[in-house]
């Protein structure tokens, strides 16, 4: 190479080195990009925080799906939860806290599931305690199987503790602070027995890809007022204790055209029945948890039986206690 163009690449180097610089900002003190989420505190207060911005912890952690799948454990680095929640106040045992992601995914987390009071499993899987981990929102890991692209809620301790899958929001975009909700199960039990507890039917209430979407139904309330009723379809429900288990949520059509009987039972003993053909992949029948966006009162929920094609008014059970299938064929 001659003069000319060693001084042609050195100026091209140096340019190129003056453009990395400019769009790495000028404060110098974090070299990654802003993390921005919205914040909003009880009374509806909003604000914009940059995660990176904070104080940042390391910890190990991993989850296990719903399917029983483990992901991880692997290292997770972020801001604590807590700290975040200090921002717009911190957060008392009269507080939930509900996540929302960018692909509409929700969760709330309890007082206690925000300190670290969640399930625990070891690294096969198998159930430990509830407690003693502490909540992220973390914004990278060692394994993008954990972190990917958005800040996504963590629960680290070490490598051997590992937590639910569906309390691993990604791609977190809001985080509000809401009234405290109760923890709630109902009993499913057919050919299986199993429960489902209030974050597991949150989960999947909310989660958009999955084939058994949540229901929506707006209707006109006593008093002339529009309410709408968010859940869950019974078949999916029902899918969870029909014998077809080998995968999750998939539904036993074959059982269902025998034909069986669907029980919703409520807390008092009020008892409906529907017929298997009234509830196979009938969307319009559903098991609702939110009324207006809302937990529902202590009077309807935790989840109230709901829909379109509900066959009547009596059939729209308060209070659900437990579905039971009956009647199975042989
Ligand atoms: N934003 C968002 N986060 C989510 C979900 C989702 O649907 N959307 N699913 C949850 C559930 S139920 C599980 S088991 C895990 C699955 O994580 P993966 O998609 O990284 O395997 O993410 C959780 N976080
Ligand atoms: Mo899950």
């Amino acid at each position: 190479m001659d003069r000319k163009h060693k001084i042609f690449f050195l100026a091209l180097t140096l340019i190129g080195c003056l453009l990395v610089a400019a769009s790495c900002g000028g404060n110098g003190e974090s070299a990654g990009e802003p993390v921005e989420i919205e914040l909003v505190d009880r009374d509806g207060n909003s604000q914009t925080v940059d995660l990176a911005s904070l104080d940042a912890v390391t910890g190990e952690g991993g989850f296990v799906k719903s399917t029983g799948t483990v992901v991880g454990p692997a290292e997770v680095t972020g801001p604590k939860l807590l700290d975040i929640l200090d921002l717009i106040g911190g957060i008392t045992a009269e507080d939930a806290v509900k996540i929302t992601a960018a692909d509409g995914y929700e969760m709330t987390l309890t007082y206690d599931q925000c300190n670290g009071d969640v399930m625990t499993y070891n690294p096969d899987g198998e159930p430990l305690q509830v407690g003693g981990l502490e909540a992220i929102v973390a914004l990278k890991s060692s394994s993008e199987e954990l972190v990917d692209k958005g800040p996504r809620i963590a629960f680290i301790k070490d490598k051997e503790t590992l937590s639910d899958g569906h309390f691993w929001i990604k791609d977190v975009a809001v985080i509000k602070v809401v009234p405290a909700v109760a923890e709630w199960e109902l009993i499913l039990s057919g050919i299986e027995e199993t429960t489902i507890d209030r974050s597991t039917f949150e989960s999947i209430a909310t989660c958009g890809r999955s084939t058994h979407p949540g229901q929506e139904y707006v209707t006109t309330a006593k008093d002339g007022s529009e309410v709408t009723y968010f859940g869950v379809p019974l078949w999916v429900l029902v899918s969870m204790i029909d014998g077809a288990d080998d995968e999750h949520y998939r539904f036993n059509r074959e059982l269902a055209q025998k034909g069986y009987t669907v029980q919703v039972i409520a807390a008092d003993g009020y008892t409906v029945e529907l017929s298997s053909e009234e509830v196979a992949y009938v969307d319009g029948v559903f098991l609702a948890y939110l009324k207006n966006d809302e937990p529902l009162d202590e009077n309807s929920g935790p989840v109230q039986l709901v829909g379109p094609a509900l066959p009547s008014k009596q059939h729209s059970v308060k209070q659900v206690a437990e579905i039971r299938l009956v009647n199975i064929p042989e």
